[in-house]
């Protein structure tokens, strides 16, 4: 188990950032309905500014090394969800697989609700960002995300992409739904980087 709990001593002083309020529940925030993929079509790609495209079925996903996390949750709407136990695939792992190339700078990822979400590769490349399919134990239940959603601890938790299945490498930035709606495109909870002045 890696606890990355303390990350926010990278950002901050205090665990709970500025205007959270830490919660046991955990609400779900989805701007559409809940897709329901058949796992025997699911496919997982990265594609872009990478050395080796990939394409892999759930069961290729499923194979791929895992780690469990300790993370905190941090709700741009104000909520934090603290000490939950994620298991997956990190980012790293990902990119080592594909090759990133010199000129990738930024990442889209996309998901099958139509959702995406784009972080720097900078700050995408490290551990804490995980390709989670378990929460707490269980099955990542299918409201929250599952099969697979990404995890941002470090970010408010708009960065990560529910049912994601896309990862693409950038030569350019580009802007994901809501980073185009007016939500912030650096989400840093610890400056409370909520909303974009565009
Ligand atoms: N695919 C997808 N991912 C998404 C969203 C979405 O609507 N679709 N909502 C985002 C927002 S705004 C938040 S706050 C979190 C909510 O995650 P939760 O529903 O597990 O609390 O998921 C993010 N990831
Ligand atoms: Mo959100």
């Amino acid at each position: 188990m890696r606890d990355v709990t303390s990350l926010y001593e990278e950002f901050g002083e205090e665990r709970l950032p500025p205007g959270q309020r830490e919660t046991e529940r955990f609400p779900v925030l989805s701007k559409s309905g809940v897709p329901s993929p058949d796992m025997d079509d699911w496919e997982f790609t990265v594609t872009g500014a990478v050395e080796d495209e990939l394409s892999l079925s759930w069961e290729e996903f499923r194979d791929l090394p895992s780690e469990t996390q300790r993370q905190d949750f941090h709700c741009v709407t104000g909520w934090s969800r603290f000490d939950n136990e994620f298991a997956g695939v990190t980012f790293p792992e990902i990119a080592e697989r594909a090759g990133v190339r010199d000129d990738a700078e930024h990442v889209m990822f996309a998901a099958l609700d139509d959702y995406t979400t784009n972080l720097p590769l900078e700050e995408c490349d490290r551990p804490e960002v995980l390709f989670a399919y378990e929460l707490d134990g269980e099955p990542l239940p299918s409201d929250h995300g599952g099969p697979l959603r990404v995890v941002t601890p470090h970010k408010y938790a708009y960065k990560g992409a529910k049912w994601v299945d896309s990862v693409a490498f950038l030569t350019e930035p580009e802007r994901g739904y809501w980073e185009k709606r007016g939500y912030s495109n650096t989400a840093n909870p610890w400056n409370e980087e909520r909303y974009s002045s565009m």
